[in-house]
C-alpha cells in the first residue's frame, strides 16, 4: 500500500497569517517533488507552495481564502512507487536559517547625512535573480515601503521595497539584470519632510523578505525546473499550442507581463504557453489572474474567438512638453468627457469599424413637416427632421434585426433585442450625453417627437438619470442643425451601429431625363464588421433612404 506523506507551509518566519490566494492542484493529481500546490499572498510578495514530494493528491486541506502560519497541512499524498521510502517522512523544506537572515536588516547605509542607498535584501542562498521591473526613475519621490523593482525567479516574484522616503537620485539596476543580496538598486536623496519615515525603513524590509526567503529557498532544493502538475491538458501539447499562438499574437510585452497581477507558477505557464499576461484578464480576487484565466485565453486564440484586451500594448502617444514650444493654458477635461472617453475609446479600439455613406431625398418629408409646423406647434409638439429619423430607422431596423443586436461577452453569440430603445446624441453645455427613447417602436412620429423635446431638455439642463441613459440598441447622432456634409461616428458598444446625419441640402438630382432640385439628407451608417458586412450596411441606408420618402409611411399611427 503506498504511504501517505504530509506537505506543509514552510516557515515562514514571524509571519503569522498569511492569504492562500490560489489552490493548484486537486485530488487526484500526480505531482512532482516542487510542483506548485497552493500560492501564498501578504502586500508584498506571492509564493507558491512548492511539493516535498511526489505522488497522487488524496486530500487537499486547504482552501482559498484561508490564512496559514508556517507548518500548515498543505495537502496529504500517496507516496509515488519509486524513491517512496524516502519520502515516508514529513518534509517540511528547512528554511528558518534563510528566514533568520532575512529578517535581519538589510543594509541601509548613509553615504552621506541626506544620501541612503537601498539595496536588496538577504535572499538567502539565491545569488543570480532576474529583475523583471524598475518601477522609479531619477526624480521619483518614494515613501518608505515603496516598491521600487520587482525579482522573479522560477517560484516567486517580490518587490524590492524602499527603505527610505526622499527623492531618487540614481537607479543602479536595469530590467534584465541579475541581482543577489546587497545589490545597490537606487540612491536616495532623504527629503527633510521625510526623515522620520525612513527611520522605520529595518521594520518594512524585516515585514516582506520572511515571505520572500522560503520561496527562494525551495526553489533551491530542485536544480531543474519541474513539471508544473496542475497543467496536465495544456503542458502535454504546449508547443503546439505556443506555436498556434505565436503566429497569431504579437510577442510578449515585457512591462505588461511583469506589472500583470499573477503569481510565480501562473508566470512559468505563461512563459511556457508564450502567453502574455499583460493582455489576460484576471478573474481570481482583486483582479489576480488565475491558471485557468491562461489557459481560457490559450483556449480562445486556439478557436480565432476575440481575445479581450487591456489596451496595455498599444503604442504610447509620444508625452510632449507644450510648454517649451510657447505659452500654455492647461483645462481639465468636463466631468461627463472623463466617463465618455474611455468608452468611446473602448469602442474605437475594439470594433472594427466601417462607414456606409448615402443620401436620403427628404423633399416631400420636409414639406409635409413645415406643413404640419403651425399645428403640432399649438398642441406643444415640436416635430423636428430627427423624430422621422427615428421613426424611419425603427421601420428599418424592423427589416434588419441585425442591427438590433450586441455580440455577448464570449464575442461568440449575437443577442438579438426584442425591443427597440433608441439613444441619440445630445449636445449639451457640459458635454455629448445619450439619451435613450424608450421603445421607439410602439410610438408614432409625434409621441416620439414629444418624448425628443422632454429627454433633450433634461440632457441640457443636466437632469437625466442614469436609466435615461441605459438599454439603447441603436444610436442616432445628428448634427444636422449644425453642419457638415458627412461623419464617421462612433459606435456606442456594446450596440453594433450607429447612424450619422447631416445638414440636409438642395442637390441637382438626375431622374433619368431632367435634373431636379431636391433636398438630400446625408446619412453616414458606422456598423461592427465582425456582425454587419457591407451588402447588409448597403441594404439598410437604401431602406432608410427609402423609408424616408415616404412621407406617408412614418406619419401612419402605430398600432
Ligand atoms: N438638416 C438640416 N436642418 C436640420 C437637420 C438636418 N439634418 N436636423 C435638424 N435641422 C434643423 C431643424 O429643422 C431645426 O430647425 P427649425 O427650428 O427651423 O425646424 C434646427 O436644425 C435645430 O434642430 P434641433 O437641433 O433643435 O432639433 P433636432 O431634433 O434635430 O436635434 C438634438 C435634437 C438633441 C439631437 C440636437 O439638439 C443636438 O444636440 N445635436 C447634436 C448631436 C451631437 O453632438 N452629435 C455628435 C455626437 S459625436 O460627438
Amino acid at each position: 500500500m503506498a504511504s501517505e506523506i504530509s506537505v506543509n507551509v514552510p516557515d515562514l518566519g514571524d509571519f503569522k497569517s498569511v492569504e492562500v490566494i490560489e489552490i493548484l492542484v486537486k485530488v487526484g493529481d500526480v505531482v512532482q517533488i516542487d510542483t506548485p500546490l497552493a500560492t501564498l499572498e501578504t502586500e508584498k510578495a506571492t509564493m507558491d507552495v512548492p511539493s516535498t514530494a511526489a505522488g497522487t493528491v488524496t486530500e487537499v486541506m486547504l482552501q482559498r481564502g484561508d490564512k496559514v502560519t508556517s507548518g500548515a497541512l498543505v495537502v496529504k499524498l500517496a507516496a509515488a512507487p519509486v524513491g517512496a521510502a524516502a519520502s515516508e517522512v514529513v518534509q517540511t523544506p528547512s528554511v528558518a536559517p534563510t528566514v533568520a537572515a532575512a529578517v535581519t536588516p538589510p543594509p541601509v547605509e548613509g553615504t552621506s547625512r541626506s544620501m541612503v542607498t537601498v539595496t536588496v535584501p538577504d535572499l538567502g542562498d539565491f545569488k543570480a535573480v532576474d529583475v523583471v521591473d524598475v518601477l522609479v526613475k531619477p526624480g521619483d519621490v518614494v515613501e518608505v515601503d515603496a516598491a521600487l523593482a520587482i525579482l522573479e525567479t522560477e517560484k516567486a516574484t517580490m518587490d524590492v521595497p524602499s527603505t527610505a522616503a526622499g527623492r531618487i537620485v540614481e537607479v543602479l539596476i536595469a530590467r534584465g539584470d541579475k541581482v543577489a543580496s546587497g545589490a545597490v538598486v537606487v540612491k536616495v536623496e532623504v527629503l527633510a519632510s521625510a526623515s522620520v519615515a525612513s527611520a522605520s525603513a529595518p521594520a518594512a524590509v524585516a515585514v516582506v523578505a520572511p515571505v520572500v526567503a522560503p520561496a527562494i529557498a525551495a526553489v533551491t532544493q530542485s536544480a531543474q525546473p519541474q513539471p508544473v502538475g496542475s497543467v496536465p491538458v495544456l503542458a502535454a501539447s504546449s508547443s503546439a499550442v505556443r506555436s498556434v499562438i505565436e503566429a497569431g499574437k504579437a510577442p510578449i510585452e515585457d512591462v505588461g507581463f511583469s506589472r500583470a497581477y499573477a503569481g510565480p507558477s501562473v508566470r512559468l505557464l505563461a512563459r511556457e504557453m508564450g502567453v502574455d499576461l499583460g493582455k489576460v484578464q484576471g478573474s481570481g480576487a482583486k483582479g489576480r489572474i488565475t491558471h485557468d484565466d491562461v489557459k481560457n485565453w490559450v483556449k480562445r486564440v486556439l478557436v480565432g474567438a476575440p481575445v479581450a484586451s487591456t489596451g496595455a500594448s498599444l503604442p504610447r502617444v509620444p508625452s510632449v512638453d507644450h510648454s517649451k514650444f510657447g505659452p500654455i493654458s492647461v483645462e481639465p477635461l468636463s466631468r461627463i468627457q472623463k466617463i465618455s472617453g474611455p468608452r468611446l475609446h473602448a469602442s474605437w479600439v475594439n470594433i472594427p469599424h466601417v462607414t456606409q455613406y448615402d443620401d436620403a431625398d427628404i423633399t416631400d418629408l420636409e414639406a409635409t413637416r413645415a406643413a404640419l409646423k403651425k399645428e403640432t406647434e399649438a398642441q406643444g409638439i415640436k416635430l423636428t427632421p430627427l423624430a422621422f429619423i427615428i421613426r424611419a430607422c425603427v421601420q428599418v431596423l424592423n427589416k434588419h434585426p441585425r442591427f438590433n443586436s450586441s455580440l455577448d461577452d464570449s464575442g461568440e453569440n449575437l443577442v438579438l433585442k426584442q425591443y427597440m430603445h433608441i439613444g441619440f446624441a445630445a449636445d449639451t453645455p457640459n458635454g455629448l450625453v445619450v439619451p435613450v427613447l424608450r421603445d421607439a417602436d410602439r410610438k408614432d412620429v409625434y409621441e416620439i417627437a414629444r418624448d425628443l423635446a422632454l429627454l433633450s431638455e433634461k440632457a441640457r439642463s443636466g437632469k437625466l438619470t442614469a436609466a435615461d441613459m441605459q438599454g439603447g440598441c441603436f444610436t442616432i447622432s445628428s448634427l444636422g442643425g449644425i453642419g457638415g456634409t458627412a461623419f464617421t461616428p462612433i459606435i456606442n458598444a456594446p450596440e453594433v451601429a450607429i447612424l450619422g446625419v447631416s445638414k440636409s441640402s438642395i442637390k441637382p438630382i438626375w431622374n433619368g431625363s431632367e435634373f431636379l432640385p431636391r433636398l438630400m439628407l446625408p446619412l453616414s451608417l458606422s456598423y461592427d464588421h465582425r456582425v454587419i458586412d457591407g451588402a447588409s450596411a448597403a441594404r439598410f441606408t437604401t431602406d432608410l433612404s427609402r423609408a424616408l420618402a415616404s412621407t406617408t409611411g412614418l406619419l401612419e399611427a402605430v398600432p
